[in-house]
């Protein structure tokens, strides 16, 4: 079920858990701003979650309300994950959905992280 964007943030929501260790995943990639880890159901040969440590429902949430320090912490974590994995070249694809018409489904923002294969025009 698509969720509510402007609903306000569940700490009980399943990334949340994932950042408090309270749920598994496998750790990509970590730093103050970002964690990052493979989506449970692969869209792409390669499909990463980059999620930021503060709690956002969704990118307008966090375009709305984070500090520029997160904002920029955020971003530069994404395309340090794209470049660490070789993906500039041949090219990767970054997608956030957001609300109902989006199909967001977890409540904590999360930038889906596409590559290793050549993804068409539409992914999601
Ligand atoms: O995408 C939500 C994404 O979250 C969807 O691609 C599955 C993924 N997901 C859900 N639970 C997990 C766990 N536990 N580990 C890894 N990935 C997970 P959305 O943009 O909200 O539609």
């Amino acid at each position: 079920m698509p969720i509510d964007p402007t609903q306000p943030y569940d700490d009980d929501n399943i990334f949340a858990k994932i950042l408090r260790g309270e749920i598994p995943s496998t750790r990509i990639y970590e730093d103050e701003w970002a964690y990052a880890f493979p989506d449970i159901n692969p869209q792409a040969k390669l499909h990463i979650l980059v999620i930021p440590k503060g709690k956002y429902v969704s990118w307008d949430d966090f375009s709305a309300r984070a500090s520029a320090e997160e904002i920029a912490g955020f971003v530069r974590a994404v395309g340090h994950i794209a470049r660490e994995h070789g993906l500039v070249e041949p090219g990767y694809r970054l997608l956030a959905n957001v609300g109902a018409h989006g199909g967001q489904e977890v409540p904590h923002l999360h930038v889906h992280l596409f590559g290793g294969q050549p993804l068409g025009r539409m992914i999601a």
